[in-house]
C-alpha cells in the first residue's frame, strides 16, 4: 500500500513529510479532496487519530499522527539515510534542533499569529511575551548560523527540513522583512533553504509578510456563562475600553520613544511630537499598529542643523512657550 498523507495542500506540517520524502526516494501521495474542518472529523479519520489534527499518514501497518514523528518515520524508510546525519552526536544534534524548531519557534510564532487570526484570544500581553521568547529563539538560532550553513554538519537534515517549515509560516504571515533583519543569518539560512529544488518543488515560490495581519475582531462566543446578567460592581464597559489605546501602543515600547506636546491655549490646539525609534526606519509593525501615525507628517530630524537640534531640546524639555505658543500638556511614551 503507497503512503497517503492527509492534509491540505497548503498545511506546513505536512510538507515537512513531503520534503523528507524527496530527499529519501520515498513516495507518498496526498489525500484526493481533503477538507480541513470536515475531513478530518469524521469517526475514520478520528480512528486513525484520536485528537482529529492533521497530518496523519496511513501506512500498510497503520496510521500515524503528529507531524514530527511522520517525518522521522518517512527518514528512517531509507537505511543510512543522510537526513539523520552520520553518527550519534549527530543524531542527537538533529534530535536537539527538532526539538527547539518546535517549542521554541513553532509555538511562539503560532502564539503570536494565532490570536491575531482570531483562532485565540488576542491578550497584548501574551503577545509581547511571544514576541520576546520568539526573538531569544531566534536570538539563538542567529547565533548558531553565524558560522554554519546547515543546522547540523555539512549538509541538509531532517533538522533542517522541519526548522524551516516551522518558520516558513512565521515568514509568509507575520515576521516581516523589519522584523527579521535583526536576524540575518537566520534570513539567509531560511532563504538558502527554501530555494533549494526539493524544498521549492514542495513548498513553492514563497513571499515574505509585507505587513503584520490585523487582529481580527471576533466577539468570544457567547456561553451560558458570560449571557448572564453582570452583578452591578463589575466595571461599566466604558471604563474597560478607557485602557485600550494603551494596549494598542504597548507593543511599540520596546522600539519607540516618543513625546507629544498640544499646542496652544486655546481651540484649535495643535499636536507636535518627537519620536525616536529603534533602527533607521520606524518599524513598520509600528506603522501596522498604530493606525493613527499617518494622521500626522513625519520628518526625520537632521541633527547636523542646529535649529533643528534646538526644536528636539525644547520637546523634551517641555520648554514654554513652545514656538511661541503655550503648552497646554505634554505625554511621555516609553
Ligand atoms: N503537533 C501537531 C499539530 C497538528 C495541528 O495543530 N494541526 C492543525 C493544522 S496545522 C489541525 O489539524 N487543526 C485542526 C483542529 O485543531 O481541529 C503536529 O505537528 O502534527
Amino acid at each position: 500500500m503507497a503512503l497517503v498523507l492527509h492534509a491540505s495542500s497548503t498545511n506546513k506540517n505536512g510538507y515537512k513529510a513531503l520534503i523528507a520524502a524527496e530527499y529519501s526516494d520515498v513516495k507518498i501521495e496526498l489525500v484526493k479532496n481533503f477538507e480541513m474542518g470536515v475531513s478530518n472529523k469524521t469517526p475514520e479519520f478520528l480512528k486513525m487519530n484520536p485528537i482529529g489534527k492533521v497530518p496523519v499518514l496511513e501506512t500498510s501497518d497503520g496510521p500515524l499522527f503528529e507531524s514530527n514523528a511522520i517525518a522521522r518515520y518517512v527518514t528512517r524508510l531509507k537505511a543510512d539515510n543522510p537526513l539523520y546525519g552520520t553518527s550519534l552526536i549527530d543524531y542527537g544534534r538533529i534530535e536537539q534542533w527538532i526539538d527547539f524548531a518546535t517549542a521554541e519557534i513553532d509555538v511562539n510564532i503560532g502564539r503570536w499569529l494565532y490570536p491575531r487570526f482570531g483562532l485565540t484570544v488576542y491578550l497584548p500581553p501574551a503577545e509581547e511575551a511571544a514576541i520576546a521568547a520568539l526573538k531569544r529563539a531566534l536570538g539563538a538560532l542567529n547565533t548558531h548560523l553565524t558560522s554554519n550553513t546547515y543546522l547540523v554538519g555539512h549538509g541538509i537534515t531532517l533538522a533542517d527540513i522541519i526548522m524551516t517549515c516551522n518558520l516558513s509560516i512565521g515568514f509568509k504571515a507575520i515576521m516581516t522583512k523589519s522584523f527579521t533583519s535583526e536576524f540575518p543569518h537566520v534570513e539567509r539560512y531560511f532563504w538558502t533553504m527554501v530555494n533549494q529544488p526539493k524544498f521549492h518543488k514542495i513548498l513553492g515560490d514563497l513571499k515574505q509578510a509585507e505587513s503584520i495581519p490585523p487582529v481580527a475582531s471576533k466577539k468570544p462566543a457567547q456561553t451560558k456563562e458570560s449571557a448572564k446578567p453582570k452583578p452591578k460592581d463589575e466595571p461599566k464597559e466604558e471604563a474597560k475600553k478607557e485602557v485600550k489605546p494603551k494596549e494598542r501602543m504597548d507593543l511599540a515600547r520596546k522600539y519607540a520613544f516618543g513625546k507629544m506636546l498640544i499646542i496652544g491655549s486655546e481651540p484649535p490646539f495643535k499636536v507636535k511630537g518627537l519620536w525616536l525609534f529603534r533602527g533607521k526606519e520606524i518599524p513598520q509593525f509600528v506603522l501596522d499598529e498604530c493606525y493613527d501615525m499617518e494622521l500626522y507628517e513625519w520628518t526625520k530630524v537632521d541633527l547636523n542643523d542646529e535649529a533643528q537640534k534646538e526644536r528636539v531640546s525644547q520637546m523634551i524639555e517641555d520648554a514654554e512657550p513652545f514656538e511661541g505658543e503655550a503648552l497646554l500638556d505634554a505625554k511621555c511614551f516609553k
